[in-house]
């Protein structure tokens, strides 16, 4: 155990780093994968079973806590670890991004981001510090500063100035945050698909010396080419020894590729949300269970999976309670799904600690190419 944060380069592989990062709260093996819990829930889960599946830390929003339930009724509580029971490490994202994807007339300046909420239409003001403060009272173990993100394609004069406010409000959120060597506040790359605007974003933060860097603004409209070159540019320009979050990302292929060039942390709704829509994650591809064709297909999802959601149920009764709009189709995907990005970060991390990942991405990516039929 530790009382400090801390983050350890354990190995590499060509471009892929092996890590952990450690907490009081627990360590993360890194590449590692963060199941989402918006509003304090990975939806459809049990906090045992996202924990039993491999999953060190999962990710909270700081828009949807501060409109439901309250920072300060959360902080009363006992913090969002003891609200939630998930007593291990949690990160939070510092609103700006929903704000600008959920919330209703936001108007944005240089003091932060004034919205209506989606759920009431009630006034909030997000600013640097609020955002920061908010994520304390959550107690949360790794906090993002607030950043605005732009949605691409735009033009490279909108993309400077949203990097360029961003880098500014770095400024005041590690200012906010203080001297607090228990957790970490991390700083985030903007600069969309303009290389020399990414290069400035990634050198001015470092310069702040954060604790860890994320990496914003990707994922976000541009071909997947487009995000791979801007994380091959962004990359090489952040110190080695801190770890590297790529927000928002992805399917199974972008997290390979993107280990592949030097990221270490990932979050996505993906496997969540279309789990609960009736898309499965297999080592074969993905499947969409409320085709017909599996109507009567009494095979399980994957046989040699370690997930009893995988293993254990057909492909026809599954096929059933989408049809008839059943909560088990939820549980039982998102259950597989999460199970299938855990098992794939497991994969990924053991490659690299034996030196075979380039063999392990080729592999993984013929699985899906081959398909089970
Ligand atoms: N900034 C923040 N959160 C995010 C993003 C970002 O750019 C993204 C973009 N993929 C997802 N989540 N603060």
């Amino acid at each position: 155990m530790t009382d400090r944060f801390s983050f350890h380069l354990l190995g590499t592989d060509g471009g892929a780093r092996r890590g952990e990062i450690r907490l009081p709260r627990g360590a993360i093996r890194t590449p590692a994968f963060m199941p989402v819990g918006t509003a304090g829930t990975v939806k459809a889960m049990y906090p045992d079973q996202v924990r039993a599946l491999g999953a060190d830390i999962i990710l909270g929003n700081t828009y949807h806590l501060m409109l439901r339930p309250g920072a300060e009724r959360v902080a009363r509580l006992g913090g969002l670890h003891v609200f939630a029971n998930w007593p291990h490490p949690i990160l939070t994202d510092s609103g700006g991004f929903q704000v600008m994807s959920l919330a209703q007339l936001r108007k944005l300046d240089e003091t932060g981001v004034t919205f209506q909420s989606h759920v009431d239409g009630s006034r909030h003001v997000l600013t640097p510090e609020r955002s920061v403060e908010i994520q304390l009272l959550l107690d949360s173990d790794i906090i993002m500063q607030l950043d605005e993100c732009v949605r691409l394609p735009a033009e490279e004069a909108e993309v400077a100035r949203a990097m360029r406010l961003s880098l500014r409000w770095a400024e005041r959120s590690k200012r906010a945050f203080g001297e607090r060597p228990d957790r970490a506040i991390f700083g985030i790359v903007q600069g969309g698909d303009v290389a020399h605007l990414r290069i400035e974003s990634a050198r001015e933060l470092a310069a702040m010396d954060f604790p860890g860097y994320s990496v914003g603004g990707l994922a976000v409209g541009e071909p997947q080419a487009v995000m791979l070159a801007m994380l091959e540019t962004t990359n090489p320009v952040l110190p080695a020894d801190k770890p590297r979050y790529l927000m928002g990302v992805g399917t199974p292929d972008d997290i390979i590729e993107s280990v592949a060039r030097g990221i270490d942390m990932f979050d996505c709704v993906m496997p969540t949300r279309a789990g609960r829509h009736g898309l499965a994650y297999t080592r074969f591809g993905k499947i969409n269970l409320k085709n017909a064709r599996h109507a009567e297909d009494s095979r399980p999802l994957d046989e040699a999976s370690d997930c009893p959601a995988a293993r254990d149920y057909s492909r026809a009764y599954l096929h059933h309670l989408f049809k008839t709009d059943e909560m088990l189709g939820a549980m039982l995907l998102s259950w597989n799904n999460l199970a299938y990005y855990q098992a794939l970060m497991a994969g990924i991390r053991a490659a690299i600690d034996e030196r075979r990942f380039e063999d392990f991405r080729r592999t993984t990516k013929e699985g899906w190419e081959r398909g089970d039929l």
